[in-house]
């Protein structure tokens, strides 16, 4: 119920003309029609790339369209025929470019040379490739490995993030933070903890034979759109759907296929959602709990009544432990309990555990509402404790799925992307390229963010991403980045991160995905792991920006000869000619995974990884998949001492963004239009705080450190959402999120419930530059 003259309410299906209008206009907007429909038409399709926008598995029989509204945005935002060339950064200093929005730098156009800042003119001047690798090697080998951080975003492909690891240990670091530090680590680390596998365990085939979904904490119409045809398919199965979430998400409740022309004559939306719990922000792990709770009290009356167990206890008993302990905390949970943390009524959890029980496969769709909490991990256990009860993992139908982020975000951890010595082959990269690989544990996300407040941190290189945007803290991680010594972005686009910079700081322009390499060995190809752990060739058609622009393999390849010289056992420049001979040695250095990888990327569905849960065999501590209880149903125990006033913010992505990249200040699908400071409220706390809709305010972090963390400018707008819960925008928020609220176990920042207040507009706090 959007109030306001910015606020429109959205009363479609999602899909429908409202996204096939979108996708046109995104193409003219950014001038690239005529090449932009022909580059669609090889979207997602074995023989072409692979979309840049999200994880979602591309499926081996591809629909003529294999595209979605927000994956033709990510490519035509690509494509666009605008430029950021030399002129431009001559006709504008960094202070000036300053005060430019984040849509505004993003939209400017595609970055075409090599840049270097120039502190005597503030401006961003052209340098030749190898003066900037020559300088960033210098710059690197002056100071301590452990003072530098090398993060990758979720985007770059299998070949470039297996360079760029291989690199930072031969420089002599585990400092590997990435995004997925912010996302869903606390899945891979929840999931190998409990199944021995960091990943989802369905593929697309599972989808024909489900019987049951569940979606907590995941908006598929926003952010894996695709996915909503196997919805639909299942739907007409007559598969119901049951999602917890504290919005009533468009893409969950209804779609019209815009690519069906029987369907856009017709107003037959399919529903999604059969079953709809509106759940208190950060309340899932109560919510879940409930549906354990009523799922074993039937259990034990259909016992009593010789109808037979609920639970599937022959695998409970071969293949589980830890079912006495976790079933003792789930009886001695009461119910009025989990109604009070989940906000929802014992008699909805009961018809969800009738639903669940009726129902022999079933599948766990999760995203950011589950792992952004300080309970991220344990959510993620909770959701695993509800699919074991009835053996819901290792059988076709059913499992867990993790719905993944950036489009090869997965990939990248699977070659080695991370800071955990554990989990990357040392051993076989230091037989492999005769080194010595860091043993020590290197600096994840939050660790870095740490270092760069702390002036531990000297260097910062981004492979893509925007972290001064994306963290949390802003108000403090800003001034803190400036001090760096180096700051290296790898880039498409220029973003605030590139003018927020160290004393040397470069910006490399890179291809995209979507752009045709051409190298020493003929036109090249890439590869990216979906959501589902298939392996995909990825080849682009589309005429690259510019002439100077290099790949990311070429541009990895370049700085690491630069910083560890010539002699080392690595083909830096043979991989960079041909990117098969990276393929070849990713298959050495992981044979299972990657066997064949030449041969096998072509793989129409992509080639599967093996995933020893799938086949019920658990590489865990035990050797069985693991219940666990979590130690209470409370998401923030910090957050019960607080009063009446403190609310749970949650923090969303609009339809017409990605991540930190803004395309528009609409958010079609909640309605809202032209803006994106605002703060979405439930009727009756805008009434209980005295504030009316439309009002604009000002949000306030509550926290005991001390530091002041203030969002100004924000409007209120009515909206149906849980009592307590407010949400507001990605990245606008960030700022209100202390950099030390994270999950526990797996350091993804807390960003699904962050305690605010509402105080009133206050001019001291200037808005912050961003609208
Ligand atoms: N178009 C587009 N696609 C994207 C992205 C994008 O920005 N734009 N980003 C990509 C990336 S990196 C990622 S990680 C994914 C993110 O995709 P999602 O995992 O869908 O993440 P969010 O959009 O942050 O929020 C997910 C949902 O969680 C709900 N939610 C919030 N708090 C809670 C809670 O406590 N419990 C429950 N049950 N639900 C809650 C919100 O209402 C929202 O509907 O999408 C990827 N795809
Ligand atoms: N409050 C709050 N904070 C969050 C989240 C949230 O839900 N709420 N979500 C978190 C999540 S899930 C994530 S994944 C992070 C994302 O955080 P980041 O990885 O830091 O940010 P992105 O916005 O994904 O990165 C966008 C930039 O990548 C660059 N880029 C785009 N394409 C390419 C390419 O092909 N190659 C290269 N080299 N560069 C490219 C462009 O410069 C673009 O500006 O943010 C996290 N932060
Ligand atoms: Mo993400």
């Amino acid at each position: 119920m959007p109030n306001g003259n910015k606020l429109k309410e959205y009363k479609h299906a999602s899909g429908g003309w409202g996204s096939l209008r979108a996708v046109a206009e995104v193409l003219v907007r950014e001038h690239a029609t005529l090449q932009g429909s022909r580059i669609l038409m090889r979207q997602n399709k074995p023989d072409g790339h692979m979309c840049v926008s999200c994880s979602w598995a591309k499926p081996k029989d591809p629909h003529t369209f294999e595209f979605c509204e927000n994956g033709a945005k990510a490519t035509a935002w690509d494509l666009t025929d605008k430029r950021v060339d030399p002129d431009f950064f001559a006709s504008h200093t960094v202070t000036e470019l300053e005060t430019w929005h984040d849509h505004e730098l993003e939209e400017a156009g595609r970055v075409t040379s090599p840049m270097r800042w120039n502190a005597e003119t503030d401006r961003y001047e052209p340098v030749d490739w190898d003066a900037a690798f020559e300088e960033i090697g210098r710059e690197l080998r002056a100071i301590a490995p452990a003072a530098a951080a090398l993060y990758t975003s979720g985007r770059a492909s299998l070949e470039t993030a297996y360079m760029y690891q291989l690199f930072a240990r031969m420089y002599g670091t585990n400092n590997l933070p990435d995004s997925s530090n912010m996302c869903h680590e606390s899945t891979s680390v929840a999931l190998t903890a409990a199944i021995g596998v960091g990943v989802g365990t369905i593929t697309l085939d599972d989808f024909e034979k489900t019987d049951l979904m569940f979606f907590f904490g995941q908006n598929v119409g926003t952010n894996s759109p695709r996915m909503l045809h196997q919805l639909q398919d299942a739907r007409r199965r007559g598969v119901p759907i049951i999602t917890f979430n504290p919005i009533r998400e468009p893409g969950l409740v209804s779609f019209v296929n815009p690519q069906s022309p029987g369907e856009m004559l017709t107003p037959g939306a399919t529903q999604i959602s059969t079953q709809y719990h509106q759940v208190k922000a950060g309340g899932d792990l109560a919510a879940i709990t409930g549906l354990c709770k009523a799922l074993l009290e039937a259990d034990t009356l259909s016992v009593g009544e010789g109808r037979g167990s609920l639970l599937d206890r022959d695998f409970i008993d071969r293949h589980t432990v830890g079912f006495q302990a976790f079933a003792q905390f789930v009886r001695r949970t009461d119910w009025a309990e989990i109604e009070r943390e989940s906000g929802l009524a014992r008699a909805a959890l009961e018809g969800a555990a009738a639903a669940y029980a009726r129902a022999n496969a079933v599948i766990a769709h999760f995203g950011m509402g589950l792992t952004q909490h300080r309970t991220g991990v344990e959510n993620v256990r909770m959701v695993t404790n509800l699919l074991l009860l009835r053996g819901n993992i290792g059988k076709p139908g059913a499992g867990p799925s993790p719905v993944r982020g950036h489009s090869n975000v997965q990939g990248q951890r699977t070659v080695g992307i991370t800071e955990k010595p554990e989990l990357a082959p040392l051993d076989k990269l230091a037989a492999q390229y005769a080194f010595e690989p860091p043993r020590e544990k290197g600096l994840d996300t939050v660790g870095m963010c740490r270092g760069i407040m702390d002036g531990d941190i000297r260097a910062v290189m981004q492979l893509g991403g925007n972290l001064v945007r994306s963290v949390p803290d802003r108000y403090a991680f800003e001034p803190a980045w400036r001090k760096l010594r180096l700051t290296v972005g790898i880039t498409t686009k220029l973003n605030r991160s590139h003018l927020v910079h160290g004393a040397v700081s470069y910006i490399l322009p890179c291809l995209s995905r979507i752009e045709s390499d051409v190298r020493p060995h003929g036109p090249q190809a890439v590869s990216i792991e979906d959501s589902t752990g298939c392996m995909h060739g990825s080849r682009g058609s589309a005429t690259p920006a510019g002439p100077d622009l290099r790949s990311e393999q070429q541009i990895v390849a370049g700085i690491a000869r630069a910083t560890l010289g010539e002699d080392t056992a690595v083909p830096w420049t043979d991989w960079e000619n041909d990117y098969a001979l990276i393929r070849d040695a990713i298959a050495e250095t992981y044979p299972d995974i990657f066997h064949d990888f030449n041969a096998r990327m072509w793989t129409p569905g992509g080639f599967h990884r093996p995933l020893p849960a799938r086949d019920r065999q658990w590489k865990t501590k035990s050797g069985k998949a693991e219940f666990l209880a979590p130690e209470s149903l409370c998401e923030d125990p910090d957050m019960q001492a607080m009063d009446a006033t403190t609310l749970r913010l949650f923090t969303l992505r609009s339809d017409d963004q990605f991540n930190t990249t803004i395309y528009s200040l609409d958010d079609r699908f909640r309605g809202i239009k032209g803006t994106r400071m605002v703060v979405l409220m439930n009727p009756m706390d805008i009434d209980r705080l005295g504030l009316a809709a439309g009002q604009h305010v000002c949000l306030e972090a509550v926290a005991d450190d001390g530091v002041e963390r203030r969002v100004n400018g924000l409007e209120v707008v009515a909206f149906d959402l849980p009592a307590g819960c407010v949400a507001g925008y990605f990245p606008e928020c960030n700022p209100l999120v202390p950099l030390w609220h994270h999950a526990r176990e797996s350091h993804v920042p807390a960003v699904k419930s962050i305690p605010v207040r509402i105080v009133e507009a206050n001019p001291a706090y200037a808005d912050p530059p961003i609208e």
